[in-house]
């Protein structure tokens, strides 16, 4: 298939269709798999109304938990979550570039991983708990969803829907880092099984937390 061209969706909302190779993602199947084993394990995010989140998440550097980040997974099994790998925040500095046509200084220290099964959704949402204002990376792969980028003053109208497909970067900074953003549908049996992933949908997002 002919990838999209890379496309501003809003000020500093860049997205760059097909941008991870074949081999790459299947690289990060493979280590999306292990992670999700251990120390911490992947697990389906307890909210403090009680509601559980439909996605599965395991987090690196930094473990996140509504709405903070840690060292330790308190709310799992009290272990201190694994490093985010030097190869990986390489990875988001290549991204940041590639979406914005320039190098720049980019040092994510944390990633959280979901995965989404062909129901799981995720609702409107700021994310706000980072003490920076560094740009998030954002890498899909397997089946294709729709996300749902919003404003800044709304989890309403206006916003913009796009089809995230395997492979696809999305990079939010500036001013659309403080936007709502939300994942209302996965199209089951949509990704190739040869990135490693059989079924559902994975999504990497780096971040810089500003916490230290
Ligand atoms: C826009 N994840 O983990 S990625 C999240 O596909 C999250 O799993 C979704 O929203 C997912 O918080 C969407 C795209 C994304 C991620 C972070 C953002 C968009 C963003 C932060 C600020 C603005
Ligand atoms: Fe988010």
């Amino acid at each position: 298939m002919i990838p999209l061209p890379m496309r501003e969706i809003a000020p500093g909302a860049v997205h760059v269709p097909g941008w991870l190779t074949l081999d790459e993602q299947r690289h990060l199947v493979e280590a999306c798999r292990e992670w999700a084993r251990g120390p911490v394990p992947i697990r389906h995010t307890v909210l403090p109304s009680g509601g559980v989140m439909s996605v599965q998440t395991v987090c690196l550097g930094w473990h996140w938990q509504p709405y903070r980040y840690t060292r330790v997974a308190h709310d799992v099994n009290g272990r201190r979550v694994a490093d985010l790998p030097g190869w990986l925040a390489e990875l988001g500095r290549r991204a940041v570039a590639g979406a914005y046509g320039h190098e720049m200084e980019y040092d994510p220290d944390t990633a959280l991983i979901n995965f989404y099964d062909g129901q799981a959704k995720m609702g409107m949402h700021q994310d706000k708990d980072e003490r920076s204002d560094a740009p998030v990376v954002s890498l899909s792969i397997g089946d294709t969803c729709l996300f749902r980028f919003g404003n800044t003053e709304t989890r309403g109208r206006p916003y913009t829907d796009v089809r995230l497909t395997s492979g696809d970067l999305f990079v939010f900074g500036g001013p659309s880092r403080l936007a709502y953003h939300g994942v209302p549908k996965v199209y089951p049996g949509t990704g190739d099984p040869a990135t490693g992933l059989a079924s559902g949908r994975l999504n990497l997002t780096l971040r810089v937390t500003g916490l230290r």
